[in-house]
C-alpha cells in the first residue's frame, strides 16, 4: 500500500471532503508499515475497504418552528464499519455539519471503539440542523422528525447512535421517545439515556474523565501529575465539563473555557460552581461564554481569541475539529506546555502534531484520549442487554481501567527507538490490526 497512491483515489472519488481526507491519511500514515508486513491484509483488500463507509443513510427532516413556519434540514447517518460490533457513535447537530465532517467522525470513531475493547463497530450521524436559539418544543419537533426517518435503520443489535455536539440528554430523551413509539419496544437502542429510562451513571461526564484519565497516565510516563498544574480547556460543552471536574479533582487548575465567541481566563481556577454554572450557559441555548465573566469576577472574557495563547502546562481541546493549528501550537510551546491530549476529534491540525510531536511532548490524538465516552455507552448497553445498573463506583472504575488498558496499547505500539511514545501511531495500529483482522476472519463481505 501506498499512501499517496491510495489518497490520490481517494480524493477523486470524493472531492471536497477534505476533513474525511484529513482523517484516513492521518491513519494511512501510521499503519502502512503494519500493512506492508502482512501480505494477508492487502489480498483481503482491508484499505480499500476500511476507507468507504458501507452505507450512507441521507434524508430531509421537515419540521415547524413555534410560529407554524416550516423549515427543512438534512438528516444523516454514516454506518462505517461493523466488522467487530454493531454501528455506535453519536449525532451532531451543528450548521457545519456535512457528509464530509459525519465520514471523518464515522471512520474515527471505527479505531476508537476497537481501542475501547468493546464490541462496537463504527458509525457517526447528525444534521445541519442549529439548535442555537431554538425552543424546547421546536427541539422535540425536530428530533422526532429525524427519528421518524432514522428508525428502521436502527437497533440496539445493529446500530446505536448516542449523543455529540449539540446532541446531549435533552435531545437523546425527545430521540428516544420516539423510537420507542415507532418501534414499540424499549430496548438500548441509543447510549446517553436518562437515569430513570435505561441510562448509565457517569456517561455524562465519561469522555471528560476518561480524557484526564488518559492524561494523568501520559503524565505519569514522566514522573508527572495533575498537582498544581495550569490547564486551558475549550469548549464550554459537556466534554469541557466533565473534564474540568476531573482536572480540578486531582489537583489541577482549570484556567481557561471558550465558546464561539471567544475564551474565558479565569487565573483562580474554574472549579465548584462555576463548573456547574457552565450547565446553565449550554442550557442558555445561546452558545456564548461571554457572561461567565460577569457572574465571577475573578474572570475576563477575550473577544474572538481561542485559549492557546495563555501560559499553560498542560492543554485539553475539548471544542470542535481544527480548532488548533500550528501557530496555537507554536504558543503552547513556547510558553512551556508539555503536554496535549484531545477531548475533542481531530481538534488539532496536522501542523501543530507535527510540532508537538518534533518536541517530543506528550501528545495524544482524540480517538485515544476521548474513547472513554463511548467506552461508557458500551457499558449502557451491557446494563441495558443485562437488564441492570451498575453502581456510580463500578462504571467509573471500568471507565478508568479500559483507558488505562487504551494507554498501555498506544505506548506497546507506538514507542519509538528513542523511546519517545507517538501516541498516534500507538493509538492507530492497536485500533486497525483488531478490526482488520476481524475483517479477514469473516471473509469478502
Ligand atoms: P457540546 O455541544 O456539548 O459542546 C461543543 C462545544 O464546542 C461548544 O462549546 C460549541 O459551541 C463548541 N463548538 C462547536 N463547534 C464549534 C466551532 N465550529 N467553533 C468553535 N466552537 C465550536 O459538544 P460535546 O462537548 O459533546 O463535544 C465536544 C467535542 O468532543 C466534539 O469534537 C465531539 O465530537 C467530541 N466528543 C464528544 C463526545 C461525547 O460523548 N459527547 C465523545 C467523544 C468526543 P457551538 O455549538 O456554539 O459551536
Ligand atoms: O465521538 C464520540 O465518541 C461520541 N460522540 C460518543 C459516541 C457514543 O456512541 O457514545
Amino acid at each position: 500500500m501506498n499512501v499517496d497512491t491510495v489518497m490520490n483515489d481517494l480524493v477523486k472519488r470524493h472531492p471536497g471532503e477534505v476533513e474525511y481526507h484529513q482523517a484516513v491519511r492521518e491513519v494511512l500514515e501510521s499503519i502502512e508499515e503494519v500493512y506492508n508486513d502482512n501480505p494477508h491484509f492487502r489480498t483481503a483488500g482491508i484499505v480499500d475497504r476500511i476507507i468507504e463507509p458501507d452505507r450512507v443513510f441521507i434524508f430531509k427532516v421537515p419540521w415547524a418552528d413555534d410560529q407554524g413556519m416550516v423549515h427543512v434540514n438534512l438528516g444523516y447517518r454514516v454506518q462505517f464499519n461493523n466488522a467487530i460490533g454493531p454501528y455506535k457513535g453519536g449525532l451532531r447537530f451543528h450548521p457545519s455539519v456535512n457528509l464530509s465532517i459525519l465520514k471523518f467522525l464515522g471512520f474515527e470513531q471505527i479505531f476508537k471503539n476497537s481501542l475501547t475493547s468493546l464490541p462496537m463497530g463504527g458509525a457517526k450521524g447528525g444534521s445541519d440542523f442549529d439548535p442555537k436559539g431554538k425552543s424546547n418544543a421546536e427541539i422535540m419537533r425536530f428530533c422526532q422528525s429525524f427519528m421518524m426517518e432514522l428508525w428502521s435503520n436502527i437497533g440496539p443489535d445493529t446500530d446505536v447512535p448516542a449523543g455529540d455536539i449539540g446532541v446531549g440528554g435533552r435531545e437523546i430523551g425527545y430521540l428516544y421517545g420516539m423510537y420507542r413509539k415507532l418501534a414499540r419496544e424499549n430496548t438500548g437502542v441509543l447510549t446517553g439515556k436518562g437515569l430513570n429510562w435505561g441510562g448509565s451513571l457517569v456517561r455524562p461526564e465519561a469522555t471528560g474523565f476518561g480524557c484526564v484519565y488518559f492524561a494523568k497516565e501520559m503524565l505519569a510516563t514522566r514522573g508527572e501529575t495533575f498537582e498544581g498544574k495550569r490547564v486551558a480547556i475549550s469548549g464550554f460543552g459537556n466534554v469541557a465539563w466533565g473534564a474540568a471536574r476531573k482536572v480540578t479533582e486531582l489537583g489541577g487548575k482549570v484556567v481557561t473555557l471558550s465558546g464561539p465567541d471567544g475564551y474565558i481566563y479565569d487565573p483562580e481556577g474554574v472549579s465548584g460552581e462555576k463548573i456547574t454554572y457552565m450547565l446553565d450557559l449550554r442550557a442558555s441555548n445561546e452558545d456564548i461564554v461571554a457572561p461567565y465573566a460577569l457572574e465571577f469576577d475573578s474572570a475576563a472574557f477575550v473577544q474572538g481569541k481561542r485559549p492557546w495563547e495563555v501560559e499553560v502546562d498542560i492543554a485539553l481541546p475539548c471544542a470542535t475539529q481544527n480548532e488548533l493549528d500550528g501557530s496555537d501550537a507554536g504558543r503552547l510551546l513556547a510558553n512551556g506546555c508539555t503536554c496535549v491530549c484531545e477531548g475533542a476529534n481531530m481538534p488539532c491540525t496536522p501542523e501543530a502534531i507535527e510540532k508537538f510531536q518534533e518536541q517530543q511532548i506528550l501528545y495524544a490524538p482524540g480517538k485515544a484520549a476521548n474513547a472513554g465516552g463511548v467506552a461508557t455507552s458500551g457499558l449502557e448497553m451491557a446494563q441495558n442487554s443485562m437488564k441492570i445498573n451498575w453502581s456510580r463506583e463500578e462504571v467509573d472504575e471500568r471507565l478508568h481501567h479500559i483507558m488505562k488498558n487504551i494507554h498501555g496499547n498506544c505506548v506497546k505500539y507506538g514507542t519509538g527507538r528513542d523511546g519517545y511514545v507517538d501516541y498516534v501511531k500507538g493509538a492507530n495500529i492497536a485500533g486497525f490490526l483488531k478490526v482488520a483482522e476481524a475483517m479477514v476472519d469473516q471473509g469478502l463481505l
